[in-house]
């Protein structure tokens, strides 16, 4: 998993949004509470043999990558509502992501999307970035939508069409995908396409499947020897009757045909209500299959609302998997951790850095779990022992680590009220064009 930016990296960053100075000085009056909160903490955890300040390094090399596309206001197929000041394109998305990187210091990499992030110069984009503090992670291709001038249209699938011609066109951009990335530094190309079906009969699942798998082949022949291909199922939507690439199992056994290079995308709502991720987390890492994530939280669908909003305890479920595997890993366990969100209702910015906070909470809680008292009272069949191990470091309240990690890394004690307070979002509604009415869910 990519850490956060390394001394070069933030040695680079010329270009900050906001003024360091005005965050010192809101920081100022909340540092005697913060210093008092964290030493509380500290006491505690030292009772149970716990170091806080090895905890708060290991929080601090943690990190979340950002989509460029979040910055935006999402939508639902009914309605897009545009917030005043939204970015209207990459460069302005990229400031946006540096607000959210300045304040929660957690989010130094932004994922992007092509071609919605399309530039002409890919070295000057990786340059604008690195001035922001930020560097690229996992690149999305797009073969669920159609584009102006596009020669083949999807509207019969992409990588898993009936039409060679289709097919051709999706594997291209996916090749294209990779060709761009690797002029922005980065090393995963994530892929996840609409196919499917609406109608029993529409195709034949078996030869869909054949049809996508020859498809990913070409793409998974043309990558580097350091990148990866991740695959991200999704039950449903757009398709509702039958998605190619639907479930886990879809997707690691594709994965498995590909090759070693490709790796299982996880995406938060992409499940059926009340399926156990967790499980999958833990399925996946054991093939040596866990390739990443996409966090966020759901109610029923993939509904794509902000990480930890929903069902915090499943997402800290996810991240004890996820240690375990950090402590036991299987063949390359690196995972991309990504936001994937649709901001439909809130500021952008302030829905990101809120869930950014909520995915490290869960991984700070997931690091304070007793494993050796997790572990014996496992071998020893003693449930209850074994719930309280993960229900003990549940409740902690690991918010003092946070901010202790984001106060030393210039951040923001109180995201929020800083962000607010520095008046960017206004600034930005005065200075760019306004984003249209419209409908879409990305
Ligand atoms: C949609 C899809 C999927 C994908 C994302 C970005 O459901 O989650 O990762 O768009 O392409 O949310
Ligand atoms: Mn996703
Ligand atoms: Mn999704």
């Amino acid at each position: 998993m990519p850490t956060r930016l390394c001394a070069k990296e933030r040695d680079m960053t010329t270009n900050l949004p906001l003024s360091a100075d005005q965050i010192a000085t809101l920081n100022a009056p909340q540092m005697d509470a913060l210093a008092d909160d964290y030493g509380s903490l500290g006491r505690k955890l030292s009772r149970a043999g716990i170091d806080i300040d090895a905890i708060k390094d290991k929080v601090a090399a943690f990190s979340v990558a950002v989509p460029s596309w979040g910055t935006g206001r999402g939508g639902t197929r009914f309605a897009k509502f545009p917030i005043a000041g939204e970015p209207t394109n990459i460069h302005e998305k990229l400031e946006d992501c540096a607000v959210v990187n300045q304040l929660s210091t957690l989010t130094p990499r932004v994922s992007p999307h092509f071609p919605w992030d399309k530039v002409s110069d890919y070295a000057a984009l990786k340059q604008e970035a690195e001035s922001l503090g930020l560097g690229f992670d996992a690149v999305n291709s797009n073969t669920f939508q159609d584009q102006p001038g596009q020669a083949h249209s999807y509207n019969t699938g992409s990588l898993a069409s009936t039409l060679e011609a289709t097919r051709q066109q999706a594997i291209e951009h996916n090749i294209e995908c990779i060709e761009i990335g690797q002029q922005i530094g980065s090393t995963d190309l994530t892929v996840w396409v609409g196919d499917g079906t609406n109608f029993p009969g529409q195709q034949d699942l078996g030869r869909s499947l054949d049809r996508y798998l020859e498809a990913a082949a070409q793409v998974y022949a043309a990558l580097p020897e350091d990148w990866r291909i991740l695959l991200e199922h999704k039950m449903f939507e757009p398709a509702f009757y039958s998605t190619v690439i639907s479930d886990w199992g879809s997707s690691i056994l594709a994965a498995q045909e590909l090759g070693p290079k490709a790796k299982c995308l996880v995406d938060l709502g992409h499940h059926a209500p009340n399926v156990n991720i967790e499980q999958i987390v833990a399925r996946l890492h054991r093939f040596g299959k866990l390739g990443g994530f996409h966090f966020n939280d759901s109610k029923y669908g993939d509904d794509d609302l902000d990480s930890g909003s929903i069902n915090p305890h499943q997402l800290f479920l996810v991240f004890n998997e996820l240690i375990e595997a950090e402590l036991n890993p299987r063949d390359g366990f690196n995972p991309a951790y990504m936001i994937d969100q649709s901001h439909n209702v809130t500021d952008p910015i302030e829905s990101m850095m809120s869930s950014a906070e909520a995915i490290a909470s869960c991984y700070a809680k997931a690091v304070l779990v007793d494993r050796e008292a997790l572990n014996a009272a496992q071998q020893g069949n003693d449930t209850m022992m074994a719930f309280q191990a993960l229900r003990r470091a549940y409740n902690v309240d690991v918010a003092p680590i946070l901010a202790m990690v984001r106060v030393e890394a210039g951040g923001a004690i109180d995201v929020l009220t800083a962000y607010r307070a520095s008046g960017y979002r206004v600034r930005k509604a005065q200075e760019r064009k306004a984003v249209g009415l419209g409908a879409g869910i990305v």
